[in-house]
């Protein structure tokens, strides 16, 4: 019957595109609100091009007004959605993102004059965070955003100094990676305001775009092992970009 064909296509083409949005933050716990303080895209689509400006904070979408005021040392969590507000319908099964996009989950900062209205392009970014892979449990930080309901915790660094900086949270989805240009970036920024850190200023720091190369081991990557799960083999994997920084 056509209609039956026409219908599984559909859902095909629905299911293939489990995409994710970075779209609310809390701060210990509190929920900050829809796209508060966000720079955020208003699509789900990856970014899959490493040299274009959609790898700082996503594609062109919504900024917000508000800067969060923040304490070093304070538990952040960002929460990806299949869509801006959670499901894209009920019983979405690609809701926070679909199961098949494993990898990394990494968080950066950069300082800015004014975490508001500041460009952000040609800033200087350092790693904080990151949840890789578990060769142990062959977990990805993927899995453990799933485990959370969408939620990625971590915490802001105590040494860092005192200011206004933009918060990039990014997603590395690697299920399609071994292919050239298919690996699947979803991130926002989120404007902050850290006070009680300290004096750190990290010199070692990257540029977005320019910090990742299409073809690096981490970007170019097949993540399937010899039983065709998606456990990279039980081998360690590194997530691109720097290392995180320490206090
Ligand atoms: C940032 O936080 C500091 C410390 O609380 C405060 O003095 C300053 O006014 C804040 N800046 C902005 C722009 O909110
Ligand atoms: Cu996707």
């Amino acid at each position: 019957m056509k209609f039956s064909v026409l219908s599984s296509l559909l859902a095909a083409a629905v299911s293939v595109e489990g995409h994710a949005i970075f779209q609310k933050v809390s701060v210990n716990g509190a929920d900050q609100g829809s796209l508060t303080a966000l720079r955020a895209p208003n699509n789900n689509n990856p970014v899959q091009d490493v040299t274009s400006s959609d790898m700082i904070c996503g594609q062109s979408g919504s900024t917000s007004q508000t800067v969060l005021e923040v304490k070093a040392g304070d538990k952040i969590g960002a929460w990806y959605q299949h869509v801006i507000g959670g499901e894209q319908f009920p019983g979405d099964e690609d809701n926070p993102i679909a199961k098949s996009h494993k990898g990394p989950v990494m968080a950066y900062l950069a300082k800015v004059d004014n975490a508001a209205s500041s460009d952000k392009a040609g800033l200087k970014w350092f790693k904080i965070w990151e949840d890789t892979f578990d060769t142990g449990s062959r977990t990805w930080g993927v899995d453990n955003l799933l485990a959370n309901n969408g939620w990625v915790y971590f915490n802001l660094p105590s040494c860092v100094a005192d200011g206004q900086y933009l918060l990039r949270v990014e997603v590395l989805a690697l299920h399609s990676a071994s292919k050239p240009g298919q690996a699947q970036f979803y991130q926002s920024c989120a404007q902050i305001n850290l006070s009680g850190g300290g004096s750190t200023s990290p010199s070692q720091t990257v540029s977005f775009p320019g910090a990742y190369s299409a073809d690096e081991p981490a970007i170019l990557t097949s993540i399937y092992g010899s039983t065709g799960a998606p456990d990279n083999d039980g081998k360690p994997y590194t997530a691109p970009g720097p290392s995180p920084i320490s206090c």
